[in-house]
């Protein structure tokens, strides 16, 4: 699963990854535009932890997701190179600049805001015409035909596809396409160093809300600063600028639920782990994502809540409060079910 980190040239992308990834990138408006940067990042998640703590298991193992910071084009707009690699992820973080430029020029983050998504719905309306006019002379997929006059009519009339009401299969019939506007986004607001304690800007919250959108407050200079602080330092410095924790963990986390999974957990001695599966997958689906013997073999799946598995202390424990349960093949696994899965091959 990928995230792309997408905005407008010199909104600070590149910064942001480096604090995510704690990789080493060029940063600087415009350097390296054609550039991108690819890290994969751990989702924290305090269920392992808790597990850990009761299994001490030799391994630990968090859900990762990958960032790209795609780069952010030539000039002053977002060209087409960025836009093609933006359909290639999952969900998109767009990177708005609340902190001066070098020439001392404030950021204007909702109008950022609105320059992306006028610029992605643009692209979105090209594939949908030319795929229409295709279709209306070949003729091959009348339905295909009226489906994507439908989403024409909302693209000119700027309503990003995501707010277009589709139903499960002709979300399916438009997959192909990968349209951006179909994407989920979460807003990432880059603020100074001395904003960086302060809540969401009411003109950013309210474009968010109208929009049914996440967002997040973080001053991505900090964020890299504190990457790169020895761990005694970093509560001071998280201290002297209000802030009680790094934005890092809350972004990470955000930006995992974009992608609706649900985190299916093992714990053991050998290992305590977190498995990123889509939501709604069936017990033998996710037990395909450890191993695919465990799919094509499956018996049964036992069954605990982490917090019943944490509180009670043992799995036995569990079972003597009938806190364990036996599902089969159609069980719809739940975000935090701890699994054990019997099979046979
Ligand atoms: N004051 C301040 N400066 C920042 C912050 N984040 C980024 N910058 C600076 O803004 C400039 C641009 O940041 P980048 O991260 O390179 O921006 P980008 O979006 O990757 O830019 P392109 O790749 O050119 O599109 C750099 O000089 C950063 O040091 C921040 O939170 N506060
Ligand atoms: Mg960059």
């Amino acid at each position: 699963m990928k995230v792309g980190l997408v905005g407008l040239p010199g909104s600070g992308k590149s910064t942001v990854f480096g604090a995510l990834t704690g990789l080493s990138v060029e940063t600087g408006f415009g350097s390296r535009p054609d550039k991108e940067n690819l890290g994969a990042v751990k989702v924290p998640d305090h269920r392992v932890d808790e597990l850990a703590r009761l299994y001490k298991p030799r391994k630990i193992t968090y859900a990762e997701i990958t960032f790209t910071d795609v780069g952010g084009g030539h000039a002053d707009k977002l060209d087409r190179k960025v836009l093609s690699s933006m359909r290639e992820v999952d969900a998109l973080c767009q990177v708005l600049r609340a902190f001066p430029d070098p020439i001392g020029e404030m950021g204007d983050p909702v109008s950022e805001l609105e320059e992306l998504e006028a610029e992605t719905i643009l692209a979105d309306l090209e594939i949908v015409e030319r795929r229409i006019e295709r279709l209306q002379k070949d003729r091959s997929d009348p339905r295909e035909l009226e489906l994507l006059r439908r989403l024409k009519t909302a693209l000119e009339a700027e309503t990003p596809l995501r707010d277009v009401d589709l139903a499960a299969d002709e979300l399916k019939k438009i997959a192909g396409y990968r349209f951006l506007t179909l994407k989920p986004v979460l807003l990432v607001v880059n603020v100074e160093e001395t904003r960086a304690a302060e809540p969401v800007p009411p003109a950013v919250a309210d474009a968010a809300k109208q929009r049914g959108l996440g967002v997040v407050v973080l001053s991505a200079q900090v964020e890299m600063d504190i990457a790169a602080m020895e761990p005694g330092e970093q509560g001071e410095f998280l201290a002297s600028l209000g802030l009680s924790e790094p934005a890092k963990d809350r972004f990470i986390r955000a930006a995992f639920e974009l992608l609706d999974l649900v985190t299916m957990l093992t714990a053991g001695p050998d290992e305590c782990r977190a498995w990123p599966i889509p939501r709604g997958s069936t017990a033998p689906k996710a037990a395909g994502k450890i191993h695919s013997d465990l799919e094509r073999g499956f018996i049964r799946a036992e069954v605990t809540r982490w917090e019943d598995l944490v509180r009670e202390g043992s799995e036995a424990k569990c079972k003597e409060r009938a806190l364990l349960r036996v599902e089969g093949k159609d069980y719809v696994v739940a975000d935090g079910d701890v699994v054990n899965v019997r099979f046979n091959v």
